[in-house]
């Protein structure tokens, strides 16, 4: 996929419409299961998927999950340039890079206390990217309490859900470095989402496409999220834990889309 079209998407979800991911751990999922999560995901509307997992994932599952997910949207969106995109989500580039995605979500923690989740995974991976066809997207992730796997295993120095002050600073930061996105994060599983009180502070300053995720599990938490400015619904456990996936995952998409983009006459000019 175009590198293009992937930033498009994000850079669109503030100016023309919000967007849902679909965030899949390989861990939580048997390669049968993965195929119904993701049928269920499109039928509900995503736009598109993260392919991750912070725990004893091994570059090969990547490959093989990856490659599923890949036939899913191939069959269903045959030759279509603007199908949803399947991203990495990696935790480190020893079990990141496959090349079966279309792209990466090329994250730096920004929050860590180890210079290996900051930079150099990164610089480990980064020369490789071209060669195997995977579209970088620069994001500053800022992990917040309880923080999940993700968390624990990047050793975050994780900001408390109220903190919007830090939270702040660190996104400004990704923002003056020119990253491509902001990524609050909450971890996978957690029991409370960030606060809209903290979104929107900084929604109101950062003029990049802001993702959030981490414990949204139902239609009104979203309605929150992106009223406050989230641009990037991430979502992942809800879809984990349901038989019914399609309908909860249904109307929190539609939330998304309808609620209107951050900035419907264009970027302002600074
Ligand atoms: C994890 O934000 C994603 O990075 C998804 O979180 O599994 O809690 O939806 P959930």
């Amino acid at each position: 996929m175009k590198h293009g079209r992937l930033q498009n998407l994000f850079s669109r979800s503030m100016t023309h419409r919000k967007v849902h991911f679909t965030s899949c751990d390989p861990v939580k999922h048997t390669i049968r299961r993965v195929r119904e999560v993701v049928e269920a995901a499109l039928d509900a509307g995503t736009d598109g998927f993260l392919l991750g997992g912070s725990t004893g994932v091994d570059r090969a599952m990547v490959e093989r999950y990856g490659r599923t997910i890949r036939e899913c949207l191939d069959e269903r969106f045959p030759g279509d340039p603007e199908r949803p995109p399947l991203l990495l989500f990696p935790s480190s580039a020893a079990t990141g890079l496959a090349d079966a995605a279309d792209g990466i979500l090329f994250l730096s923690l920004l929050n860590s206390n180890d210079v290996r989740y900051l930079i150099r995974e990164q610089s480990g991976a980064a020369p490789y990217l071209p060669a195997i066809g995977l579209a970088p997207i620069g994001c500053g992730m800022i992990m917040f309490e309880p923080g999940g796997t993700a968390g624990r295993i990047g050793h975050a120095d994780l900001l408390r859900p109220d903190d919007w002050q830090t939270a702040l600073g660190y996104a400004a930061a990704a923002a003056a470095f020119g990253f491509d996105t902001v990524y609050l994060n909450a971890g996978s599983g957690s029991p409370q989402p960030i606060p809209a009180a903290t979104i929107r502070p900084i929604a109101e300053i950062i003029r990049k496409p802001l993702l959030v995720g981490g414990g949204l599990k139902d239609a009104d938490q979203v309605r929150e999220a992106v009223a406050a400015g989230a641009d990037v619904i991430v979502t992942g456990t809800v879809v984990e834990n349901n038989p019914r996936v399609g309908e909860s995952l249904a109307a929190i998409v539609r939330i998304v889309h309808e609620q209107p983009p951050r900035y419907p006459a264009g970027l302002p000019d600074v």
